[in-house]
């Protein structure tokens, strides 16, 4: 039962259990009631001021719409295209996120899938464990250093990826909603010119209506046979058939994901590429950048109920 002196607070999404004993710490939390007692939502609902979300959760306008007296939505995330921003702006509701905390550890991932499926990694490795190895080697794998990447979303951290990349010796371009004229990459005006250029294509845009799909059978097959596609965004961000339909018909030749468009649900036709590496969405996923997420998501609210500006709302 809540304690009603202390701010009441929903928490929309199953979040990192330190950060769950923070937000105890100092509120009375519901812990997802909206989803598993309705009769205790209803009953909450009034009192409710602050939502706790992350980056993977729906805040639909009908959920803000319950809650008369919300005041903020903090998303342990950067990404917060599950929240109904306008809905919120509506009733001048904060929207904060975790922007910069994380752009070390998403690009280190989306450079590790690069890595992983071009040089073949999970498959060595099962090579390895098989045994296969005594009966021969691996086929050849695709070489990194130097080849061409091409990064959809040259935001915060598509930038961390092409500071990585150029390391590997590797061309950049990129597309993105505007040219970035102070970055030193050429630009394209659509993902489909860029695949056509590329190796590489990592996907790091925001997701949401805007982007649903952008990157679509066309631009697979501009990518090519040889072209490789690595999501580290949204699932929403790829058609997923038609990622399937080219990695199983090889109009491209490989694909490294970290997101999928009905997570936890993976389809099984992926699951039985061996063309593809699988994560599950662990793009933020240390304790190192966990832990600075948490903070940064917890002081967003600190900050809030006390009078102070926010830390990071949401642009
Ligand atoms: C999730 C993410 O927020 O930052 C984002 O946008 O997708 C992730 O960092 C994280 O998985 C917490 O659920």
């Amino acid at each position: 039962m809540a304690d009603t002196d202390r701010i009441e607070v929903l928490t929309a999404a199953k979040l990192w259990p330190p950060m769950m004993e923070s937000l105890r710490g100092a509120y009375a939390v519901h812990d997802r009631i909206h989803e598993s007692d309705p009769a205790a939502f209803a009953a909450a609902a009034p009192r409710i001021r602050a939502i706790a979300a992350s980056g993977e959760s729906k805040v639909p306008r009908e959920l803000i719409a319950q809650l008369p007296r919300l005041e903020i939505v903090s998303v342990f995330g950067v990404g917060y295209d599950g929240v109904d921003v306008a809905a919120a702006r509506e009733r001048g509701i904060a929207v904060t996120h975790t922007p910069n905390v994380l752009n070390d550890e998403v690009a280190d991932l989306a450079m590790a899938l690069v890595l992983a499926v071009s040089r073949r990694l999970v498959e060595a490795d099962r090579h390895v464990r098989s045994g296969a190895w005594a009966n021969g080697p691996m086929p050849l794998a695709r070489k990194v250093s130097g080849a061409r990447m091409g990064i959809v979303g040259l935001g915060r951290i598509g930038m961390a990826i092409a500071k990585r990349a150029e390391a590997f010796g590797m061309s950049i371009a990129y597309t993105s909603r505007n040219p970035r004229p102070e970055a030193p990459y050429p630009y394209f005006a659509s993902a489909e010119a860029l695949a056509r250029e590329v190796d590489f294509l990592v996907v790091i845009t925001p997701g949401g209506a805007g982007t649903r799909k952008l990157i679509d059978a066309k631009v697979l097959a501009a990518l090519g046979k040889k072209g490789y596609l690595v999501n580290v965004a949204r699932g929403s961000v790829v058609d997923e058939q038609a990622l399937v339909a080219a990695l199983r018909a090889g109009t491209i030749a490989g694909a490294g994901l970290d997101v999928f468009e009905n997570e936890p649900n993976v389809p099984n036709e992926l699951l039985a590429l061996d063309n593809v590496v699988l994560t599950p969405h662990v793009g933020s996923a240390t304790w190192q950048t966990r832990q600075a997420m948490a903070d940064l998501a917890f002081g967003n609210l600190t900050a809030h109920f006390a009078g102070q500006p926010l830390l990071s709302p949401v642009p």
